[in-house]
């Protein structure tokens, strides 16, 4: 099928990887991007030298487009800005910030920019500085959110703006995706269903917690201090909670440093009680694993099939069947 989406990326099936950070490796993203969709390599606080070693290693993988992820808030944000315009990279999405900075330099370097955007105010600030299309990534999602549910966002956010736009947040199965496009996604972005992929190289103990998890296993933490996190729910997560609620009332309470070091705990180590696994709420709808390429085309087949619906038709349907699909 072709989107704006697929036609401005050169790809084949319009299934866009999150860019999670510490998971979205050179082995996801190329995986992904072998099986027709959008890989994406997530530098979350990582150094230049790495994303240079997994822009290598991916395109040994894969001839098809990739992209890479830059996490505003990292301190090394101008070198990863830097290096995506340098190697010509063909895709660069955008989080916790505003990329506005960087969009002219990557535009003359011929790198398509997605910016994820929580909010209609960033969509159109981003549209007016060249952006090419915007993900609209709702508060289901996991790791760093904003406050708006993605039901809400993506249709306001297509209204808002005229470049295409990639739903994300809350989706995880065919039926996700097909209401994404009924919401006005021409795309969609698919972070924590990638997680259980085959390819994805996190620690066993990440995966058996996303797949063992329930709707109301996630938790948001920092909400008070104005960077809310969703994770699933353990140990540290209710003690950061805890603690940050304290700290609203009695300020001898210092949260610095509170978060350093917990999602490479997580996702490298394994560390149930330590570590902060960054997952959607959708983790409740993942339970198997598969490959990358396995879970694009189940995605694309199921969404053809309920799109392919009236609503007679799946209401009929939903009356005889189970949610999954
Ligand atoms: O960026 C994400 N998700 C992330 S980044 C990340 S790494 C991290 N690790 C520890 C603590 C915090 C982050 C984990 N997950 N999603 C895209 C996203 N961007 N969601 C919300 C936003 C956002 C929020 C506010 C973008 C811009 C913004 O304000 C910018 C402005 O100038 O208005």
């Amino acid at each position: 099928m072709k989107t704006r989406i697929t036609e401005l990326f050169g790809i084949e099936k319009p299934i866009i990887q999150g860019g999670m950070a510490w998971v979205a490796n050179a082995s996801l993203a190329s995986a992904v991007s072998e099986a027709g969709g959008l890989g994406i390599i997530a530098c979350g606080s990582a150094s230049p030298e790495w994303l240079i070693k997994q822009l290598a290693e991916a395109r040994a993988k894969t001839s098809k487009p990739i992209g890479v992820n830059i996490m505003m808030m990292s301190e090394h944000v101008a070198e990863l800005a830097q290096i995506v315009a340098d190697q010509h990279v063909d895709v660069v999405t955008t989080g916790a910030g505003s990329p506005a900075p960087y969009i002219e330099m990557w535009k003359e370097a011929g790198v398509k920019v997605m910016p994820v955007v929580a909010s209609t105010a960033l969509a159109k600030r981003m549209e007016r500085a060249g952006a090419d299309a915007v993900v609209a990534e709702g508060q289901e999602a996991g790791g760093h959110i904003g406050e708006l549910t993605t039901m809400v966002l993506v249709p306001a956010v297509c209204e808002a703006v005229s470049i295409p736009v990639v739903a994300a947040g809350g989706i995880a199965d065919g039926r996700g995706m097909a209401a994404a496009f009924a919401l006005g996604g021409e795309a969609v972005q698919v972070g924590t269903r990638f997680l259980t992929a085959e390819e994805c190289t996190i620690h066993e103990n990440f995966k058996e917690k996303v797949m063992g998890a329930k709707d109301s296993d996630t938790i948001v933490t920092g909400r008070l201090q104005g960077h809310p996190v969703r994770q699933l729910k353990n140990k540290f997560a209710r003690t950061v909670k805890a603690l940050e609620e304290q700290a609203a009332t009695d300020s001898s309470i210092d949260l610095e440093g509170i978060h350093a070091g917990s999602l490479r705990k997580a996702v490298v180590d394994g560390n149930t009680d330590e570590g902060s696994f960054m997952a959607g709420q959708v983790a409740a709808l993942v339970c198997e694993r598969k490959s990358a390429a396995e879970i694009i085309d189940g995605l694309m087949a199921d969404a053809e099939r309920w799109g392919a619906l009236n609503l007679q038709q799946m209401a009929d349907a939903n009356a005889v069947r189970g949610w999954r699909g």
